[in-house]
């Protein structure tokens, strides 16, 4: 009996000693710390606001750079009985939407020179073609003036470029190439007027962020600007609230809130078919609170009617104006629609005190001269314009550098 026993024990001895072998290898280090959650940057960076008021930061419809988080191996079989549950690795806190890095601001045009291809054609080839024909008779000069007129350049500037470069080729005599790229330079800048002031008002006013209103009709692209404008201010070291003013689609406030969230800009925003005066109020409110130097405010574009335009955003500007005088209104027109947009663009230049003009779509366009037209029929200088529908496909406007993409490469 006492034989039998011996081999019993050894094993239940062996058991237990394999046992606390198991436990003293799976035991966790002392001092070893839990995952800590990263803070996320920019997005709560300010003060906690009412759920209402402010969105939380929306995912990226298009994750560029977040990679996904799914476990790549299988999880581990569940502890056998009596067994010490090993500790489990925490999953992977869930990615926070990653804050972008727009790119600088600066040079933006001669990156984006090749979006303008299609006015390339017109102005460097064509223009530079008709005026090194070796007689510029009344008919090349008739031309000459086709080509401005079908680029949108306008007839008032048309007349203008054409008769000064009329006068300079008379006066120079034999042309060389490089003498007329000069020529048409230095015309086509000057009826750009590169002496008026391009920059955007923003930056802290007497205590206070800079509000700008971005208006415009429907579709001409405001809430895109709204956000490539975001990332402009933020790629020059501001920092912004948006405000989505535009309360008449849920999706505005959903667009405007994605471009936010990708550069970490906090999105106020109201109820669908709210005041939009209300969310423009909130928005500058929240923008003071939180310290930001630049509030931009997304309105609607409905033009049902002068009336009706006047009423809505004089309204929004009298209740922000509660805070402090509205910085800057920028006019937001789309290149595309050529002389029909400038009659639609007199109308809010009448209601609202216009201070700049984002020209969108130049990138689908042959008739990139609408810069000129725009600025002599409206008198307000273009400060923005966008080459196409990437998030730093917008461009600070420069007169010199525009008018060297127009004409292309030598
Ligand atoms: N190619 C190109 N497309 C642009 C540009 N700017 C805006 N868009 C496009 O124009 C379309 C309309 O833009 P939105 O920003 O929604 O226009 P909106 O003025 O806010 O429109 P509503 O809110 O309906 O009044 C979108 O598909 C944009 O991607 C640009 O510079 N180039
Ligand atoms: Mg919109």
């Amino acid at each position: 009996m006492k034989d039998a026993l011996v081999p019993v024990l050894v094993v239940i001895g062996l058991l237990l000693l394999a046992g606390l072998t198991l436990f003293l290898v799976r035991r966790p280090r002392r001092g070893a710390l839990p995952p800590t959650e990263q803070p996320r940057p920019g997005i709560e960076r300010g003060e906690q606001v009412p759920p209402s008021v402010i969105t939380a930061p929306a995912p990226e419809k298009a994750p560029e750079r977040v990679t996904p988080t799914k476990p790549a191996v299988p999880a581990p079989a569940p502890p056998a009985a009596g067994e010490t549950a090993p500790p489990v690795e925490a999953p992977p806190a869930p990615a926070a939407p990653e804050i972008e890095q727009p790119e600088p601001t600066a040079g933006r045009l001669v990156r984006l020179r090749a979006r303008l291809s299609r006015s390339q054609n017109v102005f460097g080839k064509g223009l530079l073609g008709l005026l090194s024909r070796d007689h510029l008779d009344d008919d090349a000069w008739d031309e000459v003036e086709e080509s401005l007129i079908s680029a949108d350049v306008g007839v008032q500037a048309t007349t203008e470029i054409v008769a000064k470069l009329r006068e300079r080729t008379r006066v120079l005599g034999t042309r060389t190439s490089s003498d007329l790229r000069t020529l048409l330079t230095e015309e086509l800048t000057e009826a750009l007027d590169p002496k008026l002031d391009r920059s955007l008002h923003t930056g802290v006013v007497d205590g206070r962020p800079s509000v700008i209103l971005v208006v415009g009709v429907n579709g001409a692209g405001k809430t895109t600007s709204c956000g490539k404008i975001a990332r402009v201010l933020v790629a020059d070291g501001h920092t912004v609230v948006l405000g989505a003013a535009d309360t008449f689609r849920a999706a505005a406030a959903e667009q405007l809130a994605t471009w936010g969230s990708r550069v970490g800009a906090q999105v106020v925003r109201g109820p669908e078919g709210g005041d939009p005066a209300a969310v423009a109020f909130d928005a500058v409110k929240k923008g003071i609170e939180a310290g930001v130097d630049t509030v931009l405010i997304d309105t609607a574009g409905r033009l049902q009617n002068k009336v009706g335009l006047m009423d809505e955003l004089g309204k929004i500007k009298r209740v922000v104006e509660k805070h402090g005088p509205v910085s800057e209104t920028l006019l937001v027109l789309d290149a595309t629609a050529g002389q029909n947009g400038l009659s639609q663009a007199r109308v809010f230049t009448e209601v609202a005190d216009v201070t700049g003009v984002v020209l969108t779509k130049l990138d689908g366009t042959a008739k990139g001269g609408i810069v000129i037209a725009v600025q002599r029929a409206l008198g307000i200088p273009v400060k923005l314009v966008g080459l196409g529908e990437g998030p730093d496909d917008l461009a600070p406007f420069d007169p010199q550098q525009f008018v060297a993409a127009l004409l292309g490469d030598e």
